[in-house]
């Protein structure tokens, strides 16, 4: 029989598009069908499980599936024995403890004798014990920020990306406990020729998201300025460098990392360059 690596992802939810947008962009195609649990591909050997995200890291410890896109965090409250395979760099968020406008915040210990609300009460368990602190954990399993509001809690510790749901409601982060972001995640018993499929898939995952971060930049310069206008540009020790039509001219060819890119377009004008062209990279094998 042919092996198929079976993966699982979320059914709906924040960690969704991004799924299925990475298995797009590794090139796989899934069949469109009715079926609301899983979908086979229909070029690459992989059956896709559409499932909460709770139930992935144990579907992935009990060899239900072979593999998981899921975040770190949950794998990590789940204390499920899977195998981080690969860091996906979507979905980043932080689990935090966040307290109320007026309260004050020292350190750990400031939270001796409080009640924390949360829904990772393990990490947030692990953290206090960390520290020697004595408070008594309050799980819930949604809507964390309200309960200082509505006197459940003192102090909360929840998820984190952008901030502004502890701000709308008046509370603020003194304390990051865990970082996290999608990981593809694997089970140890996974079958040898399903771990060559996950392998491909992860060769696959690293091109595309090496490729995110760059950027392919062309520019014209003065040949004067060639060595300059090299030095400034992030990460390209070996541009390729074409002459232009125009005497004196040359075209530079080069890979860069966009944020860093931003920062020195300035100083690339200053130094000569012009016509600065910067187009996306759709896959990148290093
Ligand atoms: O239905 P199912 O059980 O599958 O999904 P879910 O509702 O449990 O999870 P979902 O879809 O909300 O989140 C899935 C995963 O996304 C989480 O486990 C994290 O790994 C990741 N993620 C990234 C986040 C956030 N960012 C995030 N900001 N998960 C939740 N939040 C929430 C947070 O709890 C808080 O309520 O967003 C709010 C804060 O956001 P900001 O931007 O205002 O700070
Ligand atoms: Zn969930």
């Amino acid at each position: 029989m042919k092996s198929v690596l079976r993966l699982a992802i979320q059914k709906s939810g924040r960690l969704f598009e991004s799924s299925l947008k990475l298995l797009e962009d590794c090139g796989i195609e899934l069949e469109k069908g009715k079926a609301t649990l899983k979908a086979p591909a229909i070029n690459f050997p992989l059956e896709v499980y559409f499932l909460r995200d709770d139930d992935i890291p144990s579907y992935v410890a009990d060899n239900l599936v072979d593999a998981g896109i899921i975040g770190l965090n949950t794998v990590a409250e789940s204390g499920a024995q899977v195998e981080v395979v690969e860091r996906l760099g979507f979905a980043r968020c932080r689990l935090s403890i966040a307290v109320t406008s007026g309260q004050q915040y020292q350190s750990a210990e400031s939270l001796n004798g409080l009640k924390i609300a949360t829904s990772y009460p393990k990490l947030l368990q692990e953290f206090l014990d960390k520290n020697s602190v004595k408070a008594t954990v309050h799980e819930v399993s949604g809507s964390v920020e309200i309960t200082p509001a509505v006197g459940l809690a003192d102090v909360i510790c929840d998820l984190v990306s952008t901030g502004s749901t502890l701000a709308s409601n008046g509370l603020k982060e003194v304390e990051t406990i865990f970082r996290s972001e999608a990981i593809l995640a694997s089970n140890s018993k996974i079958t040898s020729s399903n771990l060559e499929i996950l392998e491909k898939l992860r060769f696959r995952c690293r091109a595309v998201l090496a490729a995110r971060h760059t950027k392919y930049i062309m520019l014209n310069v003065p040949n004067e300025a060639i060595a300059k206008v090299t030095a400034l540009l992030p990460g390209a020790k070996s541009p390729s460098i074409v002459p232009l039509a125009e005497p004196g001219w040359s075209s530079l060819h080069s890979v860069v990392n966009e944020d860093e890119f931003w920062e020195v377009t300035e100083s690339l004008k200053a130094a000569g360059a012009q016509g600065i062209l910067v187009v996306p990279i759709e896959k990148m094998i290093i």
